[in-house]
C-alpha cells in the first residue's frame, strides 16, 4: 500500500547535504499526480462527535498543463456523498455554498484549505474520520480524469471548529 504514495520534496532550492533531512520531513506530507495535475497532500480534519458531515482538504491543486481543467465532482466510501464547497467570511459569519465546478487555471496552484476558500464536503458520514486513519477519496477532473487519492486525517494547529456548523 505505501507503495501507492509518492515522496516528494518541495523544495529544489535546498542544498544536497540536507536531503537526508528533506526526506525524513517529508514522509509527513504525500502527493498525487494526474494528468497534469498535482494534487499535494490530500487531508481531513477529524470529525465532531454527533456532525453529520466532514470535510477534506489539499494544500493545494496544482495544474502544470497548458489549459484549464476543473474539478467536476468526488466520491469516497466514507459518505454518502461529497460536495464542492466554497466558504466565504461574510459580515463576520462563515458561509458555505455549493459548487458544481472548481476551476484549475493553467500554470496555478488553487488552495483547498480549512479555515477558508475551497474544501470538498463528506456528507453523511458513514463512519467517524479519526486522527491517525487514512481513506479514499475519488476525484474527477473535466480532462484529467477520475484519481483517487489518500486522505490522511490529521488534526491542523490552526482549526476553527465553526466549519461544520452548515
Ligand atoms: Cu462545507
Amino acid at each position: 500500500m505505501i507503495s501507492k504514495f509518492k515522496f516528494v520534496g518541495k523544495s529544489a532550492s535546498l542544498l544536497c547535504a540536507g536531503l537526508i533531512a528533506l526526506h525524513a520531513m517529508n514522509v509527513h506530507a504525500h502527493d498525487f499526480s494526474a494528468g497534469a495535475l498535482v494534487i499535494d497532500h490530500p487531508y481531513a480534519t477529524p470529525s465532531i462527535k454527533g456532525a453529520a458531515n466532514g470535510a477534506a482538504y489539499f494544500r493545494s491543486i496544482e495544474n502544470k498543463g497548458k489549459e484549464l481543467d476543473r474539478l467536476i465532482g468526488a466520491k469516497t466510501p466514507v459518505a454518502e456523498t461529497v460536495e464542492l464547497h466554497e466558504m466565504k467570511v461574510e459580515q463576520d459569519v462563515a458561509r458555505m455554498r455549493e459548487l458544481t465546478a472548481i476551476d484549475l487555471p493553467s500554470g496555478e496552484k488553487v488552495q483547498f484549505r480549512h479555515g477558508g476558500g475551497y474544501h470538498l464536503m463528506l456528507m453523511n458520514l458513514k463512519q467517524p474520520l479519526i486522527v491517525g486513519e487514512r481513506f479514499d477519496l475519488t476525484l474527477k477532473f473535466e480532462k484529467a480524469g477520475e484519481k483517487t487519492v489518500k486522505v490522511w486525517v490529521q488534526q491542523p494547529r490552526n482549526m476553527g471548529n465553526e466549519h461544520h456548523k452548515h
